[in-house]
């Protein structure tokens, strides 16, 4: 524990600090004041190593083990004392309030390309990547009635390049646009459907194991969480439901909760989280509960194993009259859920995505609150424990949408986001950011 912070560069900043915050904890060197206000003062470190053969951190011939690991539990708990929120770069700030964006490399470069949607000129735009950061202005590449509310990318025809799917919640529509290579897309862009009102979220999977990518689709409005299925060539079957008699369906995503090797459906219905079984080739079996809150409504689900358990948990986001909340239910390893565990009740959280932003193998969690204006994650300290909130950016009028990509080619995650209030897509560079963090 204590070697890996001595590791770092910062060493005299930290075990100053250590000091600072927890005095009790540490028997006090020679070379240590105490002031009228109670602080402690380094007035000269003569010596600070590791001992080699016990491991221990000694400072002025005092062992100081101790102090440093209960110093690095309460950065664990709050890295905001070395957190230092990352530079706002901005793609654009030309197009009419951008709703929806997804990375993906559209041009088989190698590169990743962004792709935003949702413009109020009904315009899909593609920033091209060149790998280093550096973007093209945008290349509009679908125009229509669809301004997407939701993208995703995915091979939909098997030709080995990404198409887009996107969602547009006012023209209850789903579309998909057919990369020709190279950039080219087809026009016009297939419609799926044009019945489904207020299309919320969107998921690409193949659900009858047929090598074809199935979308699936939630809709509050239609009270729907159904799919439809890829049929290739003649394209996508009508809607087919995973559940009837839903209530309230705003967030739907996929994870294997029961563990038998397929990927069941978890969503949000109106008063709280459920999941249904996949069998293989559809939905089936009972509805199941996860968590039902009694005062909050869930808004954002994912799931995925935070805890690194081997079985995926529940991660939800409520919105409430004021406020919201975030709760995790850790499966107990056959599709039965433990108590929930809150990582915040003052995050309404409008967009959620899992991914480890700081590679210490497992997920952490990144936030877009439209309510309280806010880009944050929390970081996962192991065994599905987080951070408190960590700001990205904040006082952004309308925070969207937030997805983990990495766009400069260093094999970090960055992110990017949207701001439609502000007509801004922008990006935060994610230069190692686990070295200004506890580890
Ligand atoms: C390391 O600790 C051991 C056990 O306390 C002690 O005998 C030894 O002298 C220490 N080594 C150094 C280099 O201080
Ligand atoms: C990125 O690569 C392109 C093409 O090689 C180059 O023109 C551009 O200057 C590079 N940008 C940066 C920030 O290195
Ligand atoms: C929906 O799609 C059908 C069939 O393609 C088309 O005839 C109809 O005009 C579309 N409706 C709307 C509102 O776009
Ligand atoms: C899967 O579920 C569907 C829908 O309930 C059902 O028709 C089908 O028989 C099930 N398949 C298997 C293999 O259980
Ligand atoms: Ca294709
Ligand atoms: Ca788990």
């Amino acid at each position: 524990m204590a070697r890996s912070v001595l590791a770092r560069p910062r060493l005299a900043g930290l075990v100053m600090a250590c000091i600072l915050v927890i005095p009790g904890a540490l028997a006090v060197p020679s070379a240590l004041t105490v002031d009228a206000n109670q602080a402690l003062h380094v007035s000269a470190v003569q010596d600070l190593h590791i001992n080699s053969t016990t491991g221990r951190v000694v400072m002025n011939e005092v062992d100081v083990s101790r102090g440093l690991a209960r110093f690095r539990a309460v950065l664990l708990r709050n890295p905001n004392l070395l957190w230092q929120q990352p530079a706002r770069r901005t793609f654009t700030d030309t197009l009419l309030g951008p709703t929806t964006v997804v990375a993906a490399d559209l041009n088989r470069d190698g590169h990743q390309d962004v792709v935003v949607g949702g413009v109020s000129d009904n315009t899909v735009a593609i920033f091209w990547g060149e790998g280093n950061g550096t973007f093209s202005s945008p290349q509009v590449v679908t125009t229509g009635t669809y301004a997407a509310t939701s993208l995703l990318a995915g091979d939909m025809d098997n030709d080995g390049d990404l198409d887009l799917v996107g969602v547009g919640e006012d023209t209850a529509t789903i579309f998909w646009a057919e990369n020709l290579g190279a950039g080219q897309f087809l026009s016009p862009m297939h419609v799926i459907t044009n019945t489904t009102s207020g299309p919320r979220s969107l998921v690409l999977h193949d659900v009858d194991n047929d090598g074809a990518l199935d979308v699936l689709v939630s809709s509050y409005a239609s009270a729907l969480v159904g799919w439809f299925r890829n049929e290739g060539a003649a394209g996508f079957s009508a809607v087919r439901h995973i559940a009837t008699d839903i209530d309230g369906a705003f967030w739907l995503t996929l994870g294997d909760v029961n563990g038998d090797g397929t990927a069941d459906a978890v969503w949000v219905a109106y008063d709280g989280l459920v999941w249904r079984a996949g069998n293989g080739t559809a939905f089936d079996g009972p509805v199941y509960s996860i968590f039902e809150p009694e005062y909050e409504s869930f808004f954002s689900v994912l799931a995925a194993d935070f805890d690194n358990d081997g079985d995926v948990d529940v991660l939800g986001g409520t919105e409430g009259e004021v406020g919201g909340g975030l709760y995790l239910v850790q499966n107990q390893g056959d599709g039965t859920f433990s108590k929930p565990r809150t990582l915040s009740t003052d995050i309404a959280a409008t967009t959620i995505e899992a991914v480890d932003l700081d590679g210490d193998d497992d997920l952490d969690l990144l936030v877009a609150s439209n309510k309280d204006d806010k880009f944050i994650w929390f970081r996962n300290n192991g065994g599905g424990f987080f951070s408190q909130p960590l700001s990205l950016d904040q006082a952004v009028t309308g925070a969207e949408a937030i997805h983990a990509a990495d766009l400069d080619g260093d094999g970090l995650p960055d992110i990017v986001a949207t701001i439609p209030d502000l007509n801004l897509v922008t990006w935060y560079r994610n230069d190692n950011w686990a070295s200004l963090l506890p580890s």
